[in-house]
């Protein structure tokens, strides 16, 4: 069906910012916009439930444009639908620094972007957790306050990342009905035809994973409109695959892969907006389209409006509980509850692996923490995710609190994401510390944003023993410290292990990795009204008064090494504090005199920890002692590899005494 004039003046308001942004920065991705600028168009004027004056209200429908480098798209639609502080101004400085129009979406840094986008598969796959935090928190509160969609737009370039695969079999099997992807299938990527290197059936793809899957004109507006109507009603979640035409208007690149990332270029810019019947300055927007974009960014007032009302008619604790949960305000008793928990441990000390005493800390937490969302890809018996009491959640049922995310790391890892994002909820999740390696580009996104998920990592080094080297880490703590904004907490016993989950739970501004043993560990630990852990580090022995000539450092299952050495080191007469370190890089962000405090002044130092050394020079310097690991471990069972690898506390003393001696 042809057009109506104004359906494609909206819609060239969006290709015309589009071209105008790219080409003053002299950068970026015009094609995308223009292709999917109908598609976009019917979206936000017809559908998408949002108030522009009220980015943040809570039953808004979530929108993730998961094809990233198309960010004009999405800046685009900010400035017309009229959400504040996104200016004309903003779109003129597109991908320069200080401006909130960066080369791809920036949910920290942009009011509007519901997610961090640009590495293709993340969006799609983080949609899938606002889908699931919207089932989720509907189940809690009632349909009556959480009852929006989730939409996407992706690009070929996300369904053919591995990640999406994992996505969207989670969609499917758990029926996300209000998840709806808008594909941008325009067929072209950066090396050309999407045929040189794809032949995949999406729709099959998207159906044998349990997927309602359409086909639409992606450039006819009402056969748009059409199918996400029917998406809206549908009980799968659907994909609209929109066939567009890659920098639709542009009379020499439209449908090649020229159009994708590179400025039109001045000629070719007025070529395409004559072409499209854009007139006027760069950037002007004609005021009746203007007005007609904002009235479509005031569509959902009365929606919010009603919203709040309904909401007002909840109890009063209910309100707070819903708002405080929403703000990621961390509930007051949680402090309380890990202090009694460390106090019972104290009283009754048994040898645990750390992953024992991680669900033996959940079990309290979950008490008295409603909106932690437990979860593990797969190896739920091996990573002691699954706390007393959760029941699980399942395609009918979201009351729950423990998800299956099958092997899927990466998978879950994006998704918890979306949990986190779209608010109500902290998720946490499980697998083995290796597949960190699995789940990294979506841990590393984490960071980035500063969600906070707390990633249980168990089976944290060769203390795994006869699953081998595939599954042992040692470049892992090295590779997880050194993502900036991460927290790696490995806890020496099951005290540590409840003031680590503490510490992962109170954090608002970033995510949280525990790193825990499969094999036992005694109970080093006295249960301190201080969360010991909280500044990285503490002295867990000291001399006793006198000046210490060996200080001994460590983490996790070494820290009993360490001690151990330091009976053999004061036999010797030896003076030797053990340090514990439980986050390596939160000691080393203290302040210098903290730090220093913690550190010592003994003469010698050496760091323990069975892992690659990569690291510790900054604690131990380059002249420390340091055991550990040097290469990849072996299969065999524990005692032999620590003996094999010599990572015991005689060659500790040694290492220490070598130093002492001189
Ligand atoms: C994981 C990842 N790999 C590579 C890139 C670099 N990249 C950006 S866009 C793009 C091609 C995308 O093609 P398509 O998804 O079809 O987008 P379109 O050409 O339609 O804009 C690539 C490879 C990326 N952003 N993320």
């Amino acid at each position: 069906m042809a057009l109506t004039e104004m359906q494609n003046r909206l819609a060239n308001a969006i290709r015309g910012l589009a071209i105008d942004g790219v080409e003053a920065a002299k950068s970026g991705h015009p094609g995308m916009p223009m292709g999917m600028a109908d598609v976009a168009t019917v979206l936000f004027t017809r559908f998408l439930k949002f108030d522009a004056a009220n980015p943040h209200w809570a039953d808004r429908d979530r929108f993730i444009l998961s094809a990233g480098h198309g960010s004009m798209l999405l800046y685009s639609l900010l400035y017309l639908t009229g959400v504040p502080g996104m200016t004309v101004e903003e779109l003129k400085h597109f991908r320069q620094l200080g401006y909130k129009t960066p080369g791809h979406p920036e949910n920290f840094h942009t009011v509007g972007v519901e997610t961090t986008t640009g590495p293709l598969g993340q969006g799609i796959s983080t949609a899938v957790g606002f889908a699931f935090a919207e089932k989720m928190l509907a189940a809690q509160f009632g349909k009556k306050v959480v009852d929006h969609f989730t939409y996407v737009i992706a690009s070929d370039g996300d369904l053919m990342e591995g990640v999406s695969q994992e996505a969207i079999a989670l969609a499917g099997h758990y029926k996300l009905n209000k998840m709806i992807v808008l594909w941008d299938h325009n067929g072209i990527s950066i090396d050309g035809p999407l045929t040189l290197s794809d032949s995949v059936d999406q729709i099959k793809r998207f159906q044998s994973a349990g997927w309602r899957a359409v086909n639409v004109d992606g450039h006819d507006q009402d056969a748009i409109a059409a199918a996400i109507e029917a998406a809206q009603k549908s009980n799968k979640p659907t994909l609209i695959a929109c066939k567009t035409t890659i920098g639709f208007g542009s009379p020499h690149r439209a449908g090649t892969s020229k159009a994708h990332g590179e400025p039109l270029g001045p000629e070719e810019a007025k070529l395409s907006k004559e072409n499209l019947g854009i007139t006027g300055a760069p950037f002007e927007v004609p005021a009746d389209v203007l007005k007609a974009w904002r009235e479509a960014g005031s569509r959902g007032a009365g929606a919010r409006q009603a919203w709040e009302e309904r909401f007002a008619t909840l109890s009063e604790r209910k309100q707070a509980e819903f708002t405080r949960r929403m703000d990621h305000v961390r509930p007051a008793k949680l402090g309380k509850a890990i202090l009694a928990h460390k106090k019972a441990l104290a009283a009754n000390p048994t040898a645990m692996a750390t992953r024992k005493s991680s669900e033996a800390a959940l079990n309290v937490i979950v008490e008295v923490m409603p909106e932690l969302v437990l979860g593990s890809a797969d190896l739920t018996p091996s990573n002691n995710t699954k706390a007393k009491g959760l029941v699980e959640i399942t395609p009918k049922d979201f009351k729950g609190r423990y998800i299956h995310w099958g092997i899927r790391e990466h998978g879950m890892a994006a998704a918890m994401n979306g949990i986190y994002l779209h608010g109500g909820f902290v998720p946490a999740g499980g697998t083995f510390f290796v597949f960190t390696d699995y789940a990294r580009p979506a841990i590393r996104l984490a960071a980035l944003m500063g969600t906070c998920p707390v990633y249980v990592m168990t089976h944290d080094s060769i203390g795994l023993g006869e699953d081998g080297p595939t599954h042992q880490p040692v470049e892992h703590l090295a590779a997880c410290r050194a993502i900036p904004n991460m927290r790696v907490f490995r806890p020496c016993d099951a005290i540590e292990t409840a003031e680590c989950w503490q510490l992962a739970l109170e954090r608002t501004n970033g995510p949280t990795i525990l790193a825990l043993t499969r094999q036992n560990l005694p109970l080093l630990r006295e249960a301190t009204t201080a969360n010991l852990c909280a500044q990285g580090a503490y002295e867990l022995a000291g001399t006793g008064g006198g000046k210490a000539a060996v200080t001994l450092f460590a983490s996790g299952s070494e820290v009993e090494i360490a001690m151990n050495a330091r009976s053999i080191l004061n036999q010797r007469g030896v003076p030797t504090r053990v340090v514990s370190v439980p986050s390596l890089e939160l000691l080393l962000a203290q302040p210098e005199e903290v730090k220093a405090k913690i550190i010592g002044d003994a003469p010698v130092k050496v760091a323990v920890e069975a892992a690659v050394r990569f690291g510790w020079d900054a604690v131990i310097g380059p002249d420390g002692g340091f055991v550990g690991m040097t290469g990849f471990g072996a299969s065999g069972p524990i005692k032999d590899l620590y003996n094999h690898f010599g990572i015991t506390a005689e060659a500790v003393a040694e290492t220490a005494l070598r130093r002492h001696n001189g």
